[in-house]
């Protein structure tokens, strides 16, 4: 027995040589120290070795086990740090190596000037309010003040998605809302897309509008001009101003449409300005007493001012784009040059 023991001490020693993974030291475990390993093997022979070598035997036995143990634990404790080693390596992070660079998105010219009239009126104590996109016929024209058999109705402008119910063609319906909800004073902006059957380099069937509304005791076209004189300046410098010239809305009356002195020229006439030193930048005028009436308002109380502004017109004009169409192609060409 005792030959046979050396043997495997020396067998344990080259096995151990040869473990380079998790499973080959379980392998190595079960074949020396498990319940059919060698150590368990040399215990049960202890019974056939005569009773007076037993206690002799049983002591080498268990040096053998001792080994086998040791042997066991070192190899764990090897094993565990190349396994370590090995899975830090694969996490290893190159802190030398460039960054991959993500290009950075900008603001939609639309966006941007939607942003900054947004911001002037605001200043001003004007409320920000979005009504639907989807309006009824009551909304979108009937108390508006335009009459069944008016031509803004007609199919050509308006898209209808059903009977009496339309694709907004205006955010006007919003200011009636607030009407319907809130008792003068009113000061509130209503900004949105709007649709029209339209379509030419300086029309779209959707564009962008803001409308303006101001209602309370007292107000006359000269707030609405200073209003619009501050709005103009901070849009496009100090030294710019507004003319008002008569026009016609069924919602307004006076209407007027509004102009503001060229800023490419200020005002000795450009090609911007087609040589007249102003450019029209949007409508405007006191509210109808019919449409306050329609609302629950009384005219003989309240006066109002509203404004329309188209929001693509103005980032035309602003940045020099003469095609409508190429704010919604969304060629990054032409987007990579709006950066505030
Ligand atoms: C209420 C009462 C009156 C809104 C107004 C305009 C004049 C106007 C155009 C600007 C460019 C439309 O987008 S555009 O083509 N708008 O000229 N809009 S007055 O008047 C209102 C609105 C709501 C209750």
């Amino acid at each position: 027995m005792e030959e046979r023991i050396k043997a495997l001490a020396a067998q344990l020693e080259s096995d151990a040589g040869a473990v380079n993974s998790k499973a080959e030291l379980s392998e190595f475990w079960q074949k020396y120290l498990g319940k059919a390993g060698c150590v368990a093997e040399l215990m049960k022979g202890l019974r056939d070795v005569p009773k007076e070598q037993r206690p002799i035997m049983g002591k080498t036995i268990n040096q053998f086990k001792v080994q086998a143990e040791q042997r066991y634990q070192a190899l764990e404790a090897e094993i565990a740090r190349i396994e370590l080693e090995k899975s830090n390596k694969s996490e290893e992070v190159d802190i030398t190596m460039p960054a991959v660079r993500r290009p950075m998105g900008a603001l939609h010219p639309i966006t941007l000037v939607k942003n900054q009239i947004i911001d002037v009126f605001a200043g001003m104590g004007f409320e920000i309010y979005e009504g639907p996109e989807i309006e009824d016929d009551d909304h979108n024209f009937t108390r508006l003040n335009v009459p069944k058999n008016h031509p803004a109705r007609d199919m050509q402008d308006t898209f209808y998605v059903a009977e009496n119910i339309v694709l907004r063609t205006q955010t006007s319906g919003g200011q009636i809302r607030v009407m319907d909800r809130q008792k003068p004073p009113i000061k509130v902006l209503v900004p949105g897309r709007v649709f029209r059957s339209d379509s030419d380099a300086t029309h779209s069937p959707m564009f962008h509008q803001m409308e303006g509304l101001v209602v309370d005791k007292g107000i006359t076209l000269c707030d609405l001009q200073g209003m619009l004189d501050k709005f103009v300046q901070a849009l496009f410098g100090a030294e710019v101003r507004t003319r008002l010239r008569p026009s016609y809305f069924p919602f307004t009356e006076p209407s007027v449409e509004v102009d503001v002195s060229c800023f490419e020229c200020g005002g000795k006439g450009c090609p911007l300005c087609k040589g007249t030193g102003w450019i029209e930048i949007l409508g405007s005028g006191m509210v109808h007493h019919k449409v306050l009436e329609n609302c629950g308002i009384d005219p003989k109380e309240y006066s109002g001012f509203a404004f329309g502004i188209g929001i693509e017109r103005i980032a035309m004009l602003k940045y020099g784009i003469n095609n409508i169409g190429l704010m919604f192609e969304n060629d990054l060409r032409f987007l990579k040059q709006f950066k505030d």
